[in-house]
């Protein structure tokens, strides 16, 4: 591997499957360090294309997602580093693909429990292409004030604290991601901080070894001095020992193999990486620090030590000329996210939506206040749930069976009627069941089923004015208004509408009152006398009752019937029913396999 630089300030990435957290922190790395180009070019979402918004800085910023590896290299040739944020299951069949294309030169695995075979195989493709590898079961790498993969490195107020947005002169590398942190921290408190850090991962077969990485820091001109955290298990810091005594590494490296506890152990141990377990005396801890201290590294006589054997090494650099000092810089302060800010109190924010019916936050959503659970458990129904959405109170149940008579009416009147026919034509176009439903809603109106709540307001009007059905019906005739829930098509006098019959018998039966609909029947007795089709139809049948509901329930005041009334709640019944069967019609029609309708030329009047 060797060779020096793997990032730089204008290195991108492509990012493999989409993670908005690890994503958005290397872009506010970014933002921190002062790059020009987001540092993640493209996301790579396995069948899902398109855009993702995130932020650069202050901005919003649209990333292309890609359904393929191979799409995403096309459209972004210059991005060089693949970060995999794939499942242990698919991470190395990704990677290979990945490592497979030209632009490709970085690729790195997050995914920990990546079959060995799998890893050996993606090692010997890297090394015959002369790609690099960092991974799996790492957290990435970091080059100070240019680059970072994924969660490198952690929050930013820790990355600010490491003084990270900017180089140092020290190029670091590590097995453990989560060390990787605690060192950075410990090398910036000690010197001018990182030049670059890699962790290259827990498992017994890395895909680039500590000593991969720390000639490829030799290499640096940048790295003045080398930085390693070894631990127990493995021989990868024997190829750093060969390394050493053969002088192919010529900058000072403070090294340090944790894991000297093991010892402490009757058994052997196996730590929290795959590849760190206390074996044999040559891979323990202390046998790994005596060779590497053999060999020239400064190896201190504790990890409490290590810490003074970097300032000491880095302070004698610093003496002997060889490090200028490090350009500071204040970073830009990244904004707060506003969720964030408003979870710890530091600013408000006015909402954009109120609403009063329901509420889905806690374990289980509540109408108007009462649980699911409670609704299933008391044996309550569809008036009851109607009953707490639309008024927000619990009705009798008197009340709450009438919505249901009504709704159980209301739900079909055969397929000649206008909604019923519009549905029927709209499913024999090919339409699908929402299409097919909202055109037979739209003919819902004044004509056709929807005159429930003007009917409910003119009765009001007329009854509370104490006018007698002549001077309702005459005074509406002058006005040019026809009585809303008087008059039907087909049912008259000698064909009585059954549903009105119906309605009016169960409120007789169960209504304190029924004081209002009395008087639609004596409206129906006068316009009768007029003609035969004048009757009172289901509309108003159920627009009068319902007062007599609102009015004689005792569970409203004056004024909420008069909102009720006024912002017009009960055409709702009849849409909510008559939804029911037009879904049905519009099944009807495709279970028939109806062709598409044309009405015919005969039953046209074609005239000028
Ligand atoms: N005349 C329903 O009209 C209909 C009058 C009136 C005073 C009236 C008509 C009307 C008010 C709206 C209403 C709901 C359009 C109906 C429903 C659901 C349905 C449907 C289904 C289902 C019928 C003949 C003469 C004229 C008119 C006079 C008519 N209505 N006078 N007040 N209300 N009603 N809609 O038969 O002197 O000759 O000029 O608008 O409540 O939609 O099953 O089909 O479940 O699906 O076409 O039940 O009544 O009568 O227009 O030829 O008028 O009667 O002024 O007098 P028609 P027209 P004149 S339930």
């Amino acid at each position: 591997m060797a060779t020096g630089q793997l990032f730089s300030k204008t290195t991108q990435a492509l990012f493999y499957n989409y993670k908005q957290l690890p994503i958005q922190r290397m872009l506010d790395f970014d933002f921190l360090c002062g790059r020009e180009t987001p540092s993640v070019a493209g996301i790579i979402n396995p069948g899902s294309e398109g855009f993702q918004k995130l932020f650069f800085g202050q901005e919003e910023i649209a990333i292309p997602v890609h359904s393929t590896i191979e799409a995403a290299c096309a459209a972004h040739p210059t991005a060089d580093v693949f970060i995999n944020f794939a499942s242990f299951r698919s991470a190395a069949a990704s990677s290979l693909s990945a490592l497979k294309q030209p632009t490709i030169k970085v690729v790195a695995i997050i995914a920990e429990g990546v079959p060995e075979s799998d890893t050996k195989q993606l090692i010997g493709y890297a090394k015959a292409n002369n790609k690099v590898v960092i991974g799996p079961a790492t957290v990435g790498g970091i080059q100070a004030g240019a680059f970072k993969i994924g969660d490198t490195a952690g929050t930013i107020d820790n990355i600010i604290h490491c003084k990270l947005y900017r180089p140092g002169s020290v190029g670091f590398v590590s097995k453990s991601g989560g060390m990787s942190n605690e060192l950075y921290n410990t090398i910036a408190r000690v010197s001018d901080g990182i030049y670059e850090g890699v962790a290259i991962g827990g498992d017994v077969f890395p895909g680039s070894t500590l000593s991969d990485h720390v000639l490829r820091f030799n290499n640096i001109p940048q790295v003045k001095m080398i930085v390693v955290l070894g631990e127990l298990g493995g021989r990868d810091e024997y190829s750093l020992v060969e390394a050493l005594k053969q002088g192919k590494i010529n900058k000072p490296v403070v090294a340090w193999v944790s894991g000297t506890c093991a010892r402490l152990f009757k058994s052997e141990v196996q730590f929290g990486h795959a590849g760190a377990k206390s074996g044999g005396e040559i891979e323990s801890a202390q046998a790994k620090n005596e060779a590497l201290r053999e060999a020239g590294a400064v190896v201190p006589t504790s990890y409490e030590a290590f810490e003074g054997a970097i300032k000491e090494t880095f302070q004698k650099l610093v003496e002997d000329g060889k490090i200028p000092p490090v350009k500071e810089m204040t970073p830009p302060q990244i904004p707060e996210d506003l969720n964030i800010a408003i979870k710890s109190g530091k600013v408000r924010a006015p909402t954009h939506i109120i609403s009063t019916i329901s509420d889905d936050r806690g374990e289980e959503p509540a109408y108007a206040g009462v649980p699911m659970s409670s609704i299933v458990e008391q044996g309550l129904g569809a008036g009851d749930v109607i009953s707490l959405l639309w008024f927000k109170r619990s009705l009798p149940r008197y009340c709450t069976r009438f919505i249901e008579i009504c709704i159980m009416l209301c739900a079909d009147h055969g397929p000649c009627v206008s909604g019923a026919h519009n549905t029927i034509v709209t499913a024999r176009a090919g339409k699908d069941l929402v299409s097919s439903l909202v055109s037979g809603l739209l003919t819902i109106g004044p004509r056709f089923g929807g005159a429930i709540d003007d009917a409910a307001r003119y009765f009001k009007d007329a009854y509370d004015k104490s006018l007698t059905p002549y001077e309702f019906v005459e005074g509406m005739k002058k006005k040019g208004i026809r009585v809303p829930g008087i008059g039907h098509r087909i049912k008259s006098a000698d064909n009585r509408d059954k549903r009105v019959e119906l309605l009016q018998r169960f409120a007789r039966s169960n209504f304190p009152s029924v004081k209002y609909m009395e008087y639609a029947v004596e409206v129906e007795t006068y316009t009768l006398s007029k003609a035969n089709n004048l009757v009172l139809n289901v509309d108003g049948a159920i627009g009068s009752l319902f007062l007599d509901l609102l009015a004689g329930s005792g569970m409203f005041t004056k004024q909420e019937i008069d909102e009720i009334v006024e912002i017009g709640y009960l055409n709702g019944l009849f849409v909510l029913a008559r939804s029911i069967g037009l879904i049905g019609h519009t099944f009807d029609q495709k279970r028939l396999k109806q062709p598409l309708y044309r009405h015919p030329w005969e039953d046209v009047l074609y005239t000028k």
